[in-house]
């Protein structure tokens, strides 16, 4: 809620130095990119690798890492797909950090927020987004619908993030990536768990992925085992020194 409070103060002051309108233009221009979804599924490891300098459940993990020095490796070392946190506030993003990532990378990327207002979808499609994440926990069904439906206008491709089998209630026909937090997210523990029990509840026309608290090659197989095709890992490679190292030993 905190979070929610925090990112509508943001968006106002974000839509006082840039209007709606002047985005839609710019949105004319938006370079083409390459599509989340059909990356996952035609990828064998499904890795989505994170760029993440801090969270709120564990302070700085990464204060100085830049763009330039981390994405490039992760595509070049096989990621699936590429998350960019954009949130400040909370994790130590920047809308400039996604830009960044485009322009020195083909590989499909996931603007990481919370996303509330349309204004937002422009945002992520304009600075270079293949995708967007839509959190059921942040959202009523009807927002969430609204969200989703203009994501797949501007072109996004739509991840849908639940942590429990009511959130399911959220999936609407303009969902293109069901994901399955593990991360609790008023506790902030993670339990593996969670990706386990829901695997069978999400509908199979979804790719589904799991998300957070994964660092083992053998929970990944196992998860692929239950039909997850993707894995969205942070922490674990950005906690060291060089986080598109790090990707490597997930890779084949
Ligand atoms: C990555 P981890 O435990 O590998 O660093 O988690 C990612 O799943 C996590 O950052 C995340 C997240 C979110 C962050 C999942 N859903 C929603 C912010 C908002």
């Amino acid at each position: 809620d905190k979070i929610i409070a925090n990112k509508k103060i943001e968006i106002g002051q974000q839509k006082e130095h840039f209007s709606l309108k002047e985005l839609e233009n710019k949105f004319q221009y938006s370079k083409k990119v390459l599509s989340f979804k059909e990356s996952l599924k035609q990828s064998s490891t499904g890795i989505i690798s994170e760029f993440k300098r801090r969270s709120p459940s564990r302070d700085w993990i990464f204060k100085k890492a830049k763009i330039e020095d981390v994405i490039p490796f992760y595509s070049e070392n096989g990621a699936s797909a590429i998350s960019i946190l954009t949130d400040l506030n909370f994790f130590g993003g920047t809308l400039q950090d996604l830009e960044k990532a485009k322009n020195i990378t083909e590989t499909p990327l996931l603007r990481k927020d919370f996303m509330i207002d349309e204004y937002q979808l422009y945002q992520a499609k304009v600075y270079g987004a293949s995708a967007i994440l839509l959190i059921a926990a942040a959202l009523t069904i009807n927002e969430t619908k609204k969200l989703a439906k203009k994501s797949k206008e501007l072109g996004l491709d739509v991840l849908l993030e639940i942590h429990n089998e009511k959130e399911l209630n959220h999936i609407n026909e303009w969902i293109d990536v069901v994901g399955v937090n593990n991360r609790n997210l008023k506790t902030f523990i993670t339990d593996v768990q969670v990706s386990f029990d829901l695997a069978e509840k999400i509908p199979d026309e979804f790719v589904k992925i799991s998300e957070s608290g994964i660092s083992s090659t053998q929970t990944v197989k196992n998860l692929q085992r239950v039909g997850y095709k993707g894995f969205l890992m942070g922490e674990n490679f950005m906690k060291t020194k060089d986080p598109g190292k790090s990707l490597k030993v997930f890779i084949e």
